[in-house]
């Protein structure tokens, strides 16, 4: 193997951020993702690791991931320029046995720190671990256009968000049946944008933060980005609709999407279906 970027890991990681970059949603340094590497993609990794950096703290404590690996973007970069110098826009921690340290064994090549919202992904990497008895590796938080400018429009409950991106396509019920989560506006970067976070995580895997972006979880890099796509394009069309008249003259209706649970085998809770006057 010539390099690291060259393992199937890595590139996924790769074409993720250049994925997101392409549709829009990562102006200037915009937006970060990680990834909770496997055991076995880690000792694939480990010949072209330096010498551990120093541990830094977290900002925050996840004794559920202590010792975990993550492949993660760097605070500043630019998603855009992940594809050209993957080593210095992205790095690889390992977290210490308390899950209150990491440190550097990979990448920042040019200096940095891990993303800005270290402390919400690992939050929600650490709650997805839990719920998803370990499927879940993948944690993306984008600024996606659309998504957002629903913030400045739509009441921020998790039933209206969730109902109305519902009803703009078919596919939306069955990709995030369990919903979506919404953060009225908050300060980002901290511990306490993290902790609301990861609390709407338990429940979904989809969390809208207002006048901000978003933030998906997922089993791999393929399902991950196309929750997000899904949910963006739902939100463009919810936008489009709007703009050219404010009522919709039909609709998915609440019976339509329980025959839709029923012959897809997912569960809709119904405190989304609620009746509109
Ligand atoms: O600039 O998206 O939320 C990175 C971010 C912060
Ligand atoms: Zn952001």
């Amino acid at each position: 193997m010539a390099a690291i970027t060259d393992l199937k890991f890595v590139q996924g990681f790769i074409r993720m951020c250049n994925d997101g970059w392409n549709q829009g949603w990562h102006e200037r340094n915009g937006g970060n993702l990680s990834y909770r590497i496997k055991p076995e993609e880690i000792e694939s990794a480990r010949p072209y690791f330096h010498e551990p950096g120093e541990w830094r703290e977290i900002g925050t404590s996840v004794p559920g991931l202590a010792g975990e690996y993550f492949m993660v973007t760097g605070s500043g970069k630019y998603m855009r320029n992940v594809i050209l110098d993957a080593e210095d826009c992205t790095a690889v921690i390992e977290l210490d046995e308390a899950g209150e340290h990491y440190r550097i064994l990979w990448g920042l090549s040019g200096g940095g720190r891990p993303t800005s919202e270290l402390p919400s992904h690992l939050m929600n990497h650490e709650v997805k671990k839990e719920v998803s008895g370990g499927t879940h590796r993948v944690i993306y938080h984008a600024h996606t256009t659309n998504v957002i400018a629903l913030t400045f429009i739509l009441p921020l409950t998790d039933e209206v968000f969730t109902r109305e991106l519902w009803e703009m396509a078919t596919e939306c019920p069955v990709v995030f049946p369990d919903g979506i989560g919404v953060v009225g506006w908050m300060v980002p970067g901290g511990r306490d944008i993290a902790v609301a976070t990861s609390e709407l995580m338990k429940k979904y895997d989809v969390a809208i933060w207002a006048h901000h972006g978003m933030f998906c979880s997922g089993e791999d890099f393929d399902l991950t980005f196309g929750l997000m796509h899904t949910v963006e394009k739902s939100a463009e069309i919810l936008i489009k609709m709007m703009s050219v008249q404010p009522q919709k003259r039909q609709t998915i209706t609440p019976q339509n999407f329980r025959d839709l649970a029923r012959d897809f085998k997912v569960t809709l809770p119904e405190r989304f279906l609620y009746e509109k006057e």
